[in-house]
């Protein structure tokens, strides 16, 4: 019997992904990099490291380990700021919805998101009292397609995986909450998402009564 839910935050919550693809352009730019939407779908539901990583490999550029983690920060500090103007109208269409409603009925709700920002969006949102617990890029050291965010958020709520359905947007994401043994959810298109078990185009089709039908006692 499902009795939680962990959601990833970015793209299942809200849309951060234009705010992430603007931080990078803007490093991308003034180090002279390639970047473009294409490249910045590849970073959809993956770390800060990683995402820096793929934009170099994809540019064929290689530096110290050091020089990384500040070429890192300075997106991050790009990123963060955009925060600032993030509001409670942000969440994405059917979001607030169903957390208001997961609320109401009782079920424990966890947060499993790769951001080390977790934390900032939430509070911007005004939706911090949604989740009993929070899982983000501080938790756990490996992320996703590591299922070790979404078990962090389990074992806290202190249920099974077969117990939780996880909410992803991201192929990777689906991935890690395959790997767990988790029920999955993906939330956008077939090609992305479309190995969950479940798969609705936005949040605005994921009502209670529709994810519950899909999850049968
Ligand atoms: P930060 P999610 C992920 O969030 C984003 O989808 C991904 O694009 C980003 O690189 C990652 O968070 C790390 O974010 O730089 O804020 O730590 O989808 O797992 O909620
Ligand atoms: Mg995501």
């Amino acid at each position: 019997m499902i009795k939680g839910f962990i959601f990833d935050l970015d793209g299942v919550i809200t849309d951060t992904a234009e705010l992430h693809f603007a931080a990078w352009k803007k490093l991308s730019d003034d180090m002279d990099w390639q970047f473009d939407r294409d490249l910045n779908e590849k970073l959809r539901g993956i770390s800060r490291m990683d995402s820096i990583k793929v934009i170099m490999d994809h540019n064929n550029v290689s530096l110290k380990e050091e020089t990384i983690v500040e070429l890192a920060t300075q997106k991050n500090d790009i990123y963060v700021q955009s925060l600032d103007h993030m509001t409670p109208e942000d969440y994405l269409p059917g979001a607030k919805e169903l957390l208001t409603h997961l609320r109401s009925e009782g079920f424990s709700v966890a947060l499993g998101s790769a951001s080390k920002n977790a934390e900032k969006v939430l509070k911007q949102l005004n939706a911090t009292h949604y989740f009993d617990v929070i899982g983000d890029g501080n938790s756990v050291s490996r992320s996703k397609p590591a299922p070790d965010i979404f078990l962090y958020a389990s074992e806290k709520m202190g249920l099974s995986p077969e117990r939780c359905i996880v909410f992803e947007d991201a192929e990777k994401g689906i991935d890690a909450a395959k790997a767990g043994n988790f029920y999955s959810v993906g939330i956008g298109p077939e090609e992305r998402v479309g190995h969950a078990d479940v798969r609705f185009d936005t949040m605005k089709e994921a009502t209670l009564f529709e994810v519950k039908s899909h999850f049968k006692d």
